[in-house]
């Protein structure tokens, strides 16, 4: 099952209209990404549009993510022109090493600029990305302060905003683009279950049951153990309802399952990482992911990963 989805607000169209000129001010591009689906939450548009300004790709919310896929994807995503690092921009582990990779890839136009004898400026950097991915939060991890706006719905930055670091380094913040159509009803729907588009343009039922049928395929058990379905139940929403005995009140006839209730609930624990670290798009699935480079960072992990059959 894969829902239909569009959700293009016009503060998005509006900053896409910008983002031409904003590049022209900025050195380099951080670019977040979801650990969880980071080729849906990949848009190539603004890939396009960024060309080749140096980019350090940010697989953020690593604390959510599958730690071997997390490994995978951070290995697929290092290559010998792009950086990448994982992230927990909650806790901020690994700030410094961030803001020094930043300061590496601004190096060489710092340097060009010095060699036409202009004098040194800090190094200006855009952070872009999907709605939702993590952009202010990570800005804000990095200065250790509340800058910017965060939230956890789509949508939340709605204009661009500088935030210095120190003296060497000023981010951007900017809202975040997901293209006006998207490539496939697949790429809605995961984007729908980490609320990368805002809640009204998808139905939390029909995206709950994609959900079930996606991490059963990918981590089969995984559900009815959190949920405790009996050995009788099948797993569907409907048993799911059943076990947490979601019903709506009835004061005549039989009680019917609050499927809205459980669908939200199923889709609040799944974002919370509640029944483990879940990756939905994993790595072994896409020839990206078979390159063997070194990656740049090492995750610093130790939990067992929760991913089946690895
Ligand atoms: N667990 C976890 N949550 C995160 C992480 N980074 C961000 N979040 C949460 O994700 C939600 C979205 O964060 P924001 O920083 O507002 O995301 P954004 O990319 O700026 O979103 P827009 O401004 O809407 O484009 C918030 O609830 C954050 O607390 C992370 O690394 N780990
Ligand atoms: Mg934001």
């Amino acid at each position: 099952m894969q829902p239909s989805i569009q959700w293009y607000p016009g503060h998005i169209a509006k900053y896409e209209r910008q983002l031409g000129e904003l590049l022209k001010l900025v050195d380099v591009v951080v670019m977040v990404v979801d650990c969880r689906i980071p080729l849906a939450t990949t848009n190539p548009r603004l890939a396009r549009k960024i060309g080749d300004k140096p980019t350090l790709m940010i697989l953020n919310k690593s604390d959510l993510g599958d730690m071997i896929q997390n490994r995978r994807w951070l290995k697929s995503m290092t290559t010998d022109t792009q950086k990448a690092m994982l992230y927990d921009a909650k806790s901020a582990q690994g700030k410094a090493q961030l803001v020094q990779q930043i300061q590496i890839l601004g190096e060489a136009t710092m340097q060009k600029m010095i060699a036409r004898g202009r004098k040194r400026r800090p190094i200006r950097v855009l952070v872009a990305g999907m709605p939702n991915v993590g952009k202010s939060t990570l800005i804000n991890s990095i200065v250790g302060r509340k800058k910017t706006k965060t939230g956890h719905r789509a949508g939340v930055t709605r204009s661009t905003q500088w935030v210095r670091i120190h003296s060497e380094v000023e981010l951007m913040d900017t809202p975040g683009v997901i293209p006006p159509v998207l490539d496939s009803p697949l790429a809605g729907a995961f984007l729908a279950t980490v609320s990368s588009i805002g809640d009204a343009a998808f139905d939390e039922e029909e995206i709950a049951r994609f959900l079930i049928e996606t991490i059963e395929g990918l981590y089969p058990g995984l559900l009815c153990q959190y949920f405790k379905l009996t050995e009788g139940q099948s797993l569907s929403l409907e048993s799911i309802a059943e076990a947490r005995n979601y019903k709506l009140a009835s004061k005549h006839g039989p009680h019917t399952l609050d499927l809205l209730r459980t669908a939200q609930a199923l889709l609040t624990d799944f974002r919370h990482a509640r029944m483990g670290r879940i990756t939905l798009e994993h790595a072994q699935n896409h020839p990206s992911a078979e390159r063997e480079q070194e990656p740049l960072t090492q995750p610093e992990q130790t939990e067992v990963p929760t991913a089946e059959g690895e």
